[in-house]
């Protein structure tokens, strides 16, 4: 009997110094093997009577079975160890600062025609839309510009291939063909909806004001500190029976009091000329203190709409008349926030572009 208990402990004991699966069979064999040390003692039994193999048959068997237990004891013993260092170098460290997506932010631009947007939305006008390839009639001859005005060169403009010598395709030179698009869509709407259908002639049937802005970029061959080949524009139309200058300066004035945050900004109407407009108007304004303090600055050209673009939208000029103006997003956009070149709206330098979130 002491001689299995000390076989048991003598196996306790080489499954403990066991510290790999493979040590932990080897020892096993040594145990519990084919001549292994039970086997060796289960073959003792041959030689005794049949009373002392009972005993001993049962008390080896006692030892075998904690032998197995001791056995199966120390592997998992093991596998949990193998498990926890499998566990620890595969570890993610969940306390480090996760990977942040850039937060994004408007352009410059974008939040200015969104303002533009915004508080021309808020006196009733209408955003069009419309195409950034243009034909010549669209850009140039329906808004009363001579074919030998300045602006159709191809110093001045770029042209596109797609279209004919008489009907040439350019990058549009502003946004007014965008309303002159508008114009046309609304005056056919309102002719159909009073039963006149196109009769070649004029129309001066009733009909809503058009009342529109066209923001969006425009193309024009021109590239230094304050001149990008590619720039943007806000038109504003409106179109009525009675839309006199009067109403230009009401609501050219509450704009620019809306948009930089002052109602006592002063404004300026200086005489000028565009084809498109009769009289016409450049706008000036002076902020009252502050760093531009003291300074007219240029900021919109406009006039009454000329009667030769009236009629280019179907309209009869006797019955109908209106206001437009025209200014850059770009250049509003270096006065509000103090910017001196405009270049740096279009290098994409999100150092500078971040400053603006
Ligand atoms: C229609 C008829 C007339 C829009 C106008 C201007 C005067 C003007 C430019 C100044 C420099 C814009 O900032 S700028 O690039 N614009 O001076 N634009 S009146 O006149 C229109 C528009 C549409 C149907």
């Amino acid at each position: 009997m002491n001689d299995l208990t000390a076989v048991v402990e003598q196996a306790r004991a080489a499954f403990e110094l066991a510290h790999t699966p493979a040590d932990l069979e080897n020892s096993k064999a040594i145990f519990l093997g084919k001549s292994g040390r039970i086997t060796e003692l289960m073959k003792g039994l041959a030689s005794l009577s049949i009373e002392e193999k009972k005993l001993q048959g049962a008390a080896i068997n006692h030892a075998k079975q904690a032998i197995e237990a001791a056995l199966n004891a120390r592997r998992q013993a093991l596998a949990e160890r193998e498990l926890q260092a499998q566990l620890q170098a595969e570890a993610l460290d969940v306390t480090l600062p996760g990977r942040q997506r850039g937060a994004g932010g408007l352009h410059p631009v974008s939040l200015t025609l969104e303002r533009i947007e915004a508080i021309f939305g808020s006196m009733g006008f209408e955003v069009a839309q419309g195409p950034e390839i243009e034909s010549d009639w669209f850009n140039f001859t329906a808004l009363n510009t001579p074919e030998d005005h300045p602006a159709r060169s191809m110093h001045d403009t770029f042209y596109v291939e797609g279209g004919s010598d008489q009907a040439p395709n350019l990058l549009r030179t502003h946004t007014s063909p965008m309303q002159i698009r508008h114009a046309v869509q609304h005056v056919k709407k309102h002719r159909l909806a009073h039963g006149s259908p196109n009769d070649g002639k004029l129309y001066s049937g009733d009909m809503p004001e058009i009342r529109v802005i066209a923001p969006g970029r425009t193309y024009r061959v021109d590239s230094d500190a304050t001149h990008s080949p590619m720039f943007h524009q806000c038109e504003g139309l409106w179109v009525g029976e009675a839309i006199s200058f009067k109403d230009l300066k009401y609501v050219f004035t509450d704009f620019c009091r809306t948009f930089f945050e002052n109602p006592e900004l002063v404004l300026r109407f200086r005489p000028s000329f565009f084809p498109f407009t009769e009289p016409s108007a450049e706008i000036d304004i002076q902020f009252p203190s502050g760093p531009l303090a003291g300074r007219w600055l240029e900021v919109a050209g406009s006039g009454q709409v000329h009667p030769n673009v009236i009629r280019n939208m179907g309209l009869d000029p006797e019955r109908y008349i209106g206001f437009a103006f025209g200014m850059g997003p770009d250049r509003l956009t270096m006065l509000r926030y103090g910017v001196n070149d405009l270049r740096l709206f279009f290098d994409g330098d999100i150092r500078f572009l971040s400053q603006f979130r």
